[in-house]
């Protein structure tokens, strides 16, 4: 499978990223719970080394919650305040304001002892395309969402907003791309629908995708479809065209159309319709990958 991305930009994205860095206290990186290791850029650990970090598993809703149980701890273990949340409903924003201030505890307590009262955290949202940045600003900002402005002494042209009392926010989200040289890292991200699909082919993916889940949630297919999940010495792609077949996937003159049911499947799997499915989970092996 092929990628689209563009070195240029992260390497401008980059820059950037470490501009603001000088700006903020913490770092509040979304990644998307059901792949809570494929959506989180790598890069930010090395940019953000000498911030506090705050996590936030986004769309928890649509992940598994035991494996998300999961990498919450996995995360805490590596000195993440960590918070699973659903951004379209507001569901666990309240951890979030508890994450930012134990995360800022020392920041608060040392601003206390110089006498400084009461200045907000400053925080920068960062993570990877559509994993829900815009939706969680909003719906942490509420209704209290106004831009301060620019402030005196900050970089020209930086705007803050403020959340609450206690938080302001750059107002432009930290956007860095993951690691498409993957593969397996560009499967999930394909699979959660946050690749421009025109360059993807549905059978593939949806083939990969059915595979996995055939795995991982035995039962799901075969709830969702009617569907025999695993037949002997099938052909590959034979799941796919009797899932065709139950729903009447067919072109004029009968002939099964693949391409139709794998975007069913797809569709099915993004609207979580086939059941809150996590697409990684925390193994020895990743322990290499952090840190
Ligand atoms: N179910 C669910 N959907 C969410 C959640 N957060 C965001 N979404 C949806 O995910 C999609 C992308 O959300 P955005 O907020 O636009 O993501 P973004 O990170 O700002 O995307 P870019 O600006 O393109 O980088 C939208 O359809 C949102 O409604 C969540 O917690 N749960
Ligand atoms: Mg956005």
């Amino acid at each position: 499978m092929q990628y689209q991305w563009y070195p240029g930009h992260m390497a401008k994205a980059k820059r950037q990223m470490q501009e603001d860095m000088k700006l903020i206290d913490v770092v509040v990186e979304l990644v998307d719970a059901r792949i809570p290791l494929s959506s989180k850029n790598p890069d930010v650990d090395a940019l953000a080394k000498d911030k506090s970090r705050v996590l936030i598993l986004n769309k928890a809703d649509m992940a598994d919650p035991a494996a998300t149980a999961l990498w919450k701890a996995w995360y805490e273990k590596r000195k993440f305040f960590v918070a699973e949340v659903n951004s379209r409903s507001g569901s666990g924003l309240k951890a979030v304001q508890d994450c930012i201030n134990e995360a800022c505890r020392e920041k608060i307590e040392r601003d206390r002892r110089r006498g400084i009262l009461n200045r907000p955290i400053r925080a920068m949202i960062v993570g990877i395309p559509n994993v829900g940045k815009s939706t969680f600003i909003n719906s942490f900002a509420g209704k209290a969402v106004a831009k301060t402005g620019n402030k005196p002494g900050v970089t020209k042209g930086k705007q803050w907003i403020k959340l609450n009392k206690n938080v302001e926010l750059l107002d432009t989200p930290g956007i860095l791309w993951p690691k498409f040289e993957d593969v397996e890292v560009g499967k999930r991200i394909s699979w959660i629908g946050s690749i421009n699909d025109d360059i993807l082919v549905p059978e593939e993916m949806a083939n990969d995708l059915m595979n996995y889940i055939k795995a991982e949630y035995p039962g799901f297919l075969n709830a969702k479809y009617a569907v025999e999940e695993s037949v002997p010495d099938e052909k590959p792609g034979a799941l796919l065209e009797r899932i065709a077949v139950k729903r009447g996937c067919l072109r004029k003159g009968g002939e099964i159309d693949s391409e139709r049911a794998a975007n069913l499947v797809l569709d099915d799997f993004r609207g979580v319709k086939i059941g809150r499915i996590s697409l990684e989970r925390p193994a020895a092996e990743q322990d290499k990958t952090a840190e």
